[in-house]
């Protein structure tokens, strides 16, 4: 029987549920000196001195450092899409321009010490005036980077004016996406040191190897000259996908002070220094016919991309290739512009610009349907691709592989009993209930390994009849550990126990990627796979000797992980005696690129009861039918399902992170930012469907992202949903009690 397709418990599990992960914690470098960052408490301001001389003579204290003795170039734009006018230094050098941006660097020998001798660096600041929000950041009154002579870093559009003019019907909205912040459970924590003239660096990543180019650019080294190790890492959910400044920087301050350093930022400093998500302004004009046909639309979005641009002026790229979702629609148009504003950087977030599309089309769907007066479902059905338009070219000109909308829809529809649902919710209005529901559905199509690439696998039989696989992926959570042995225990015919995993080390793994874009199944996984299927050859040759026949007469019975000649099981060659007489190794090694993304999709119905008295709202069931192909371990593909749903309830319900006018983060813990915990969810129902991709062998398309995507426009739809009757029609993210309130009141009184 196969594993594949199995239930198979996390492997990785026990050792960090014992507190034996290998985590970047300082334990295993005794002697680091402890780094510190002074960062500005102001969002806009140029640096009119900086007097360092006090913190220097301070006790414990090894170095202390601004960007004039820094010595390292400015980073330049992460992608040849963005300008080069808008250029990051490492330290703030001539002015800050976000709270929380790092302007001094301090290195002691304790925690203690190097934060008191921050408190003694005086920084003198000539107050400017923020721009906080995008709006005012586009009119360019005050201009962030001078070079650039704008605010605005990146623009795209796509198409003509739609045909509103032609539709009977045309609803128009403003749509925030809030800015959220990832919130791993781990910081970005980081230690540097020197091996004779090699750096070396310990981090929490999502990839080794990009952090190690970066480190290799910024240092003038060769590769090999750089060692980036992971390990590892707690979550990131595409926060940790490039080394921010204060971990570049450690290279250089271990360097001056003849010794590893480390850097452990707290939760205060990482939420403001880690990068934040989302950030987009909308605006949706959707039209069509009465009947419920949608014939045109247009998005346009407002991208804040913070402070300097990098990862969050791009998602516009990612909005604009899911622009139009599911759904059979050719008249459409997009603009997007992305300004810098004096607050936090913002990077890719679980989904990266594809949540914040599915957002908007999935309201702009609501929208058109409460002004129709058809059920959202109905109008889903007339609209939603069918199964036989595939392979689909969309208007952004990306190729959809394989679907099964409408299908994905009915399924969840009958799992949930959303007719029932319709008329327990007609009851409670009927009887004037003070607790009402409201159903809020999404139906979502996401891209997953859009940037391509190739990763790194391989797998050698060692001499004790175990075997190695190096993988090229850095997980920080998805289980490869326990997949990639699915993966290969499967071809080989052997228990997975054999087979371990190696990944996240730049000396031992040559090549590999980002393990973001839900990619890793579909690449390295498929790496894994190609490396098997070569060491399976390579061995079946061997056995071919050992058996005195010829190789294309054996097989490998991978039920018993024997070789034999066809048709004579009883004389047979195992991978232990081929592993005792090892003496070339037998290995199996891949570079797979993938043929081109693939295109996973879903459905989420979300139930909800909100107290009208009150604005409280209550998730009560999430049911998501969300379509990966074909699934290697459902239990591992649950979990990441189960935590992309948490995500997409929070930022719908409860997460926002806020400036107030002056720039300054009001939450910036885990008191004053919402994170969702367990007691706000309820337990999530799963609905099977697999439509396996032609993209690649293993027919498996991407998961690690798809419960955020479809859950957040489900759950704010289901909030909408239960006031329709009201006359309200729209409530933005996050449906928090004061705004849902605010929003019957308006409606009411
Ligand atoms: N899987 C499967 N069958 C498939 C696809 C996936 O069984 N067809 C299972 C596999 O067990 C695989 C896992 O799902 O190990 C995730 O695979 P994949 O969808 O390829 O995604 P990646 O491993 O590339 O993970 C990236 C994705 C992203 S982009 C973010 S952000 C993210 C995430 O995964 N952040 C996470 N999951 C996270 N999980 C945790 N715990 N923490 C984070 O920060």
């Amino acid at each position: 029987m196969s594993i594949l397709g199995n239930r198979v418990q996390r492997r990785e599990d026990p050792a960090l549920l014992r507190g034996d992960g290998r985590f970047v914690n300082g334990d295993d470098l005794p002697d680091a000196a402890v780094v510190r960052y002074v960062t500005s408490p102001v969002a806009h301001a140029l640096l009119e001195s900086i007097e360092l001389e006090e913190a220097r003579s301070a006790p414990g204290v090894l170095a202390v450092v601004s960007a004039a003795e820094l010595g390292l170039a400015d980073q330049g734009p992460v992608n040849p899409m963005l300008p080069t006018t808008m250029p990051r230094p490492l330290l703030a050098r001539d002015r800050v321009r976000y709270v929380g941006e790092p302007i001094v660097a301090v290195v002691a020998e304790t925690e203690a010490e190097a934060e008191d001798a921050a408190e003694l660096v005086i920084v003198d600041y000539d107050f400017l005036d923020p721009v906080v929000e995008a709006a005012d950041a586009r009119r360019d009154d005050i201009v962030l980077h001078d070079e650039a002579g704008t605010n605005t870093a990146f623009h795209l559009e796509l198409g003509e004016d739609p045909e509103f003019a032609d539709c009977e019907v045309v609803v128009r909205q403003e749509v925030l996406n809030p800015r959220v912040a990832p919130a791993p459970i781990e910081p970005h924590v980081a230690a540097a040191w020197w091996e004779d003239d090699r750096l070396v660096l310990r981090a929490a990543s999502q990839g080794v190897h990009p952090v190690r180019d970066v480190l290799a650019e910024v240092y003038e080294l060769e590769h090999d000259q750089v060692r980036v190790i992971g390990a590892d890492v707690g979550g990131g959910f595409g926060a940790k996908a490039r080394p921010p400044a204060e971990v570049i920087v450690l290279g250089e301050l271990s360097r001056r002070v003849g010794r590893p350093v480390r850097w452990f930022p707290d939760r205060s400093a990482d939420m403001v220094g880690m990068g934040h998500g989302r950030a987009q302004h909308q605006r949706v004009e959707i039209g069509g016919s009465r009947d419920g046909r949608i014939t045109a639309y247009r998005l346009t979005v407002l991208q804040d991309s913070g402070a300097y641009p990098s990862m969050g002026a791009l998602l516009p790229f990612m909005t604009r290739m899911m622009l139009t979702g599911c759904y059979d629609l050719t008249d459409v148009a997009y603009r997007s512009d992305s300004v810098v504003t004096n607050t936090t950087p913002v990077g890719a977030y679980r989904g990266a610009g594809r949540p914040e599309a599915a957002a908007a089309i999935e309201r702009a769907v609501d929208l058109f349907a409460a002004e129709v007066g058809l059920d959202p479902a109905t109008v889903r059905r007339k609209n939603l691709l069918r199964s036989d338009a595939f392979p689909y070219q969309t208007p952004s000109g990306v190729t959809y592989d394989i679907g099964d909308y409408v299908g994905a829809l009915d399924l969840l529809l009958e799992a949930a009993n959303y007719e029932e649902l319709r008329a327990e919710q007609g009851r409670r209005r009927a009887e004037g209930e003070r607790l009402l529901l409201g159903l809020g559905l999404a139906s979502y199509v996401e891209i997953t390994a859009l940037s391509g690439g190739s990763e790194y696998g391989s797998i050698e039989l060692l001499d004790d009849g175990r075997f190695r696989i190096v993988t090229g992926s850095s997980p920080y959570g998805q289980g490869h550990y326990t997949t990639w042995a699915m993966l290969a225990a499967e071809r080989l015919g052997v228990p997975m126990d054999r087979i371990e995993v190696v990944h996240g080390d730049t000396d031992v793994v040559p090549t590999g990627g980002i393990t973001g874009g839900s990619r890793s199944v579909q690449i390295a996984g498929s790496a894994v796979v190609d490396a098997t299927t070569k060491l399976v050859e390579a061995a079946r040759e061997r056995a071919a000797d050992g058996l005195e026949a010829a190789v294309e007469d054996v097989v490998l019975d991978t039920t018993t992980g024997r070789f034999h000649v066809v048709g004579a099981p009883s004389v047979w060659v195992g991978w232990d005696r081929l592993a005792a007489n090892v003496d070339i190794p037998l290995a199996g090694v891949s570079d797979w690129s993938a043929d081109g993304p693939t295109f996973p999709f879903g459905a989420h119905l979300a139930v909800v009861e909100v107290d009208v008295d009150t604005g409280g709202v209550r998730l009560r069931r999430l049911v998501a039918v969300d379509d990966a192909g074909t699934i290697i371990n459902p239990l591992i593909a649950d979990g990441q399902v189960h935590g992309g749903l948490a995500q997409g309830a929070a930022q719908a319900l409860l997460e926002e992170f806020r400036y107030d006018e002056d720039g300054n983060p009001i939450t910036a813990n885990l008191a004053d930012y919402a994170a969702i915990s367990a007691a706000e969810l309820p337990s999530f129902e799963r609905i099977p469907m697999e439509t396996p991709t032609p993209m690649n062998t293993l027919g498996a398309k991407g998961i690690g992202e798809s419960g955020t995507i479809g859950a957040t426009p489900a759950v704010q739809n289901a909030v909408v949903d239960a006031l329709a009757h009201l006359g309200i029609r729209h409530i933005d993210m996050p449906c928090t009690p004061e705004r849902v309130w605010q929003a019957i009141r308006s409606a009411t009184s």
